[in-house]
C-alpha cells in the first residue's frame, strides 16, 4: 500500500510549461492547435513527448499502429498500471483536449522521481493514434488496435477524408512501430480529461467522477442526384441531392430535439458537387454524429434516421448509399474504479460529482481489457474542439493530484526506507 506519499503533489508550473510548449505545435489563431492525426504536426507533437518520456528515464515501445507508450520499472515486472490518453486534435483544437491525461501522466511519474518513490507495479503513460477520428474514422482507432478490436490490416489501409491511408502516414511520420498488437493489457488504465462539457463549469464542481461514456454512431451519407442549371430546372423535375442533404441535416436536429433526454445529433462535415451557385448539386456526402447514454434511444434514432434516408430516396428521386463509420454502445466504468476516483478526489478536499462523458475516450476501449477510470475537470463554459477551450489551472493541478494518488494507489507506490523528503 502506499506509505510515506500521503503529501505528495506534482508540480504545477512544470505541466503548466508542458501543456504550454505542446500547444506551440500545430499551433492556431486563439491559441488552440491543429494536429490532425498523423499529420506532420501529429508527427512533431510525438516527437516532443516521446523526448520528455525520454528525459524521465521511460522505456518507450511504438507498435504497430504508431500508439507510444513510456514504463517506469516497479519493483516486480508484470501489467503496468498507466496512464494516458491522447495527442491528435482536431482543426479547431483546444490545448487541453487529450493533451492533459498525457502531459498529467509524465507529470505523475516526475513527480515520483523527484521523491524516490518506488511503486510496486511498473507505471506507464501512453498516447493512442488517432483518438480523434477527425481525418481517419473511426474515433479511439489507436485503442481499438491495442485492444484487439480492429485489426491492424483493415485499419492501415483505411482512407481518410484526404483519401490518403493510415498506413502510409503512418510510415510517412515514421510511428509505424514494432511493438506487436494487440498488446498486453494493463493492470489498470486512468485517464484525466477536461470534460469538454458545461456541466461541472455551471455547477461549480472540481472534479467528474465518470461512470459511463455514452454510445456514439457515426454514418457517412452520400447522395447521388442530378446536376442541372438552377435557373431553368422547374422544381418538380429535380433530383436535388443538395436539397436532400439538407433536409437530413434538418430532420436529425429536429429528431434529437423531440428525442430529449441525452440524445445529439451532428452533421459536422459536408461536400456538394459540383458546388457552383447555379448548377443543382449532383452530389452530396455528409457525416451524421448521432449519441445516446441509452444504447435502445441510440438504435431508435438510428433507425429514423434511415426511415428519412428512404423516404428521401423516393421523394427525391435520388440514390442514397450509407456507410457506418463508427459504432460503439454506452460503456460503463468498473464500481470499484470509479469509487476509487471519488474517494481520492473527496481526500484532496474537492467537491464531485458523477457523470456521463459525452465524448469518447480511449478509456471506454482500455475499459474491456482492464479496470479502467476516467477523472474529469471541468472545462470553462463547456467550449471543446474549439480554440476556446480552457480549464482554470487549480482544475488542472487538482485533477493532476488526484491521478497522482489514483496512480500510487493502484500500484503500490511507497518511499523506500530511510528516503526522507
Ligand atoms: O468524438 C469524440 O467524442 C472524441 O473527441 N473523439
Ligand atoms: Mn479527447
Ligand atoms: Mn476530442
Amino acid at each position: 500500500m502506499t506509505s510515506g506519499i500521503s503529501n505528495l503533489k506534482i508540480n504545477a508550473g512544470r505541466l503548466q510549461r508542458r501543456l504550454a510548449d505542446l500547444a506551440t505545435i500545430g499551433a492556431i489563431d486563439g491559441g488552440g492547435c491543429a494536429r490532425l492525426a498523423l499529420s506532420d504536426e501529429d508527427k512533431a507533437g510525438r516527437d516532443l513527448v516521446c523526448r520528455w518520456m525520454g528525459e524521465l528515464g521511460l522505456s518507450i515501445t511504438v507498435d504497430a499502429i504508431g500508439n507510444v507508450v513510456g514504463v517506469r520499472p516497479g519493483r516486480q515486472a508484470g501489467p503496468p498500471v498507466m496512464a494516458g490518453s491522447h495527442i491528435d486534435t482536431v482543426r479547431t483544437g483546444g490545448r487541453f483536449d487529450g493533451n492533459l491525461g498525457v502531459l498529467a501522466g509524465l507529470e505523475v511519474i516526475e513527480t515520483l522521481n523527484e521523491a524516490g518513490v518506488e511503486t510496486e507495479h511498473p507505471l506507464a503513460v501512453a498516447f493512442f493514434t488517432n483518438e480523434e477520428g477527425a481525418r481517419f474514422a473511426p474515433d479511439m482507432m489507436g485503442s481499438l488496435v491495442f485492444t484487439g478490436v480492429l485489426p491492424l490490416a483493415d485499419v492501415l489501409q483505411t482512407r481518410g477524408i484526404d483519401g490518403s491511408s493510415v498506413g502510409e502516414n503512418l510510415t510517412r511520420i515514421g510511428y509505424a512501430g514494432n511493438a506487436p498488437v494487440p498488446a498486453q493489457s494493463p493492470r489498470a488504465y486512468v485517464e484525466l480529461h477536461i470534460e469538454q462539457g458545461p456541466v461541472l463549469d455551471h455547477e461549480g464542481i472540481d472534479i467528474g467522477v465518470v461512470e459511463s461514456v455514452q454510445g456514439i454512431s457515426w454514418t457517412e451519407i452520400e447522395i447521388a442526384g442530378v446536376s442541372n442549371h438552377a435557373g431553368t430546372t422547374p422544381m418538380s423535375l429535380r433530383c436535388d441531392a443538395g436539397w436532400a442533404a439538407g433536409s437530413i441535416i434538418a430532420f436529425v436536429r429536429e429528431m434529437a430535439e423531440e428525442m430529449g433526454g441525452s440524445q445529439v445529433a451532428t452533421v459536422g462535415r459536408i461536400e456538394f458537387f459540383p458546388n457552383l451557385v447555379n448548377v443543382v448539386p449532383n452530389r452530396a456526402v455528409l457525416t451524421v454524429d448521432l449519441r445516446n447514454t441509452r444504447e435502445e434511444s441510440l438504435r431508435s434514432a438510428e433507425a429514423r434516421l434511415l426511415a428519412h434516408v428512404a423516404a428521401l430516396r423516393d421523394a427525391e428521386k435520388v440514390q442514397i448509399a450509407t456507410r457506418c463509420l463508427a459504432r460503439f454502445e454506452p460503456v460503463p466504468f468498473a464500481p470499484e474504479m470509479t469509487a476509487l476516483v471519488e474517494r481520492h478526489a473527496r481526500a484532496h478536499g474537492l467537491t464531485t460529482r458523477r457523470m456521463p462523458s459525452g465524448a469518447g475516450h480511449d478509456a471506454q476501449m482500455l475499459a474491456a481489457v482492464c479496470p479502467a477510470a476516467m477523472i474529469f475537470v471541468p472545462s470553462v463554459e463547456g467550449f471543446s474542439h474549439n480554440v476556446r477551450e480552457f480549464t482554470h489551472p487549480h482544475h488542472i493541478e487538482a485533477g493532476a493530484n488526484v491521478l497522482l494518488s489514483v496512480l500510487c494507489e493502484l500500484a503500490g507506490a511507497a518511499k523506500p526506507a530511510g528516503v526522507h523528503s
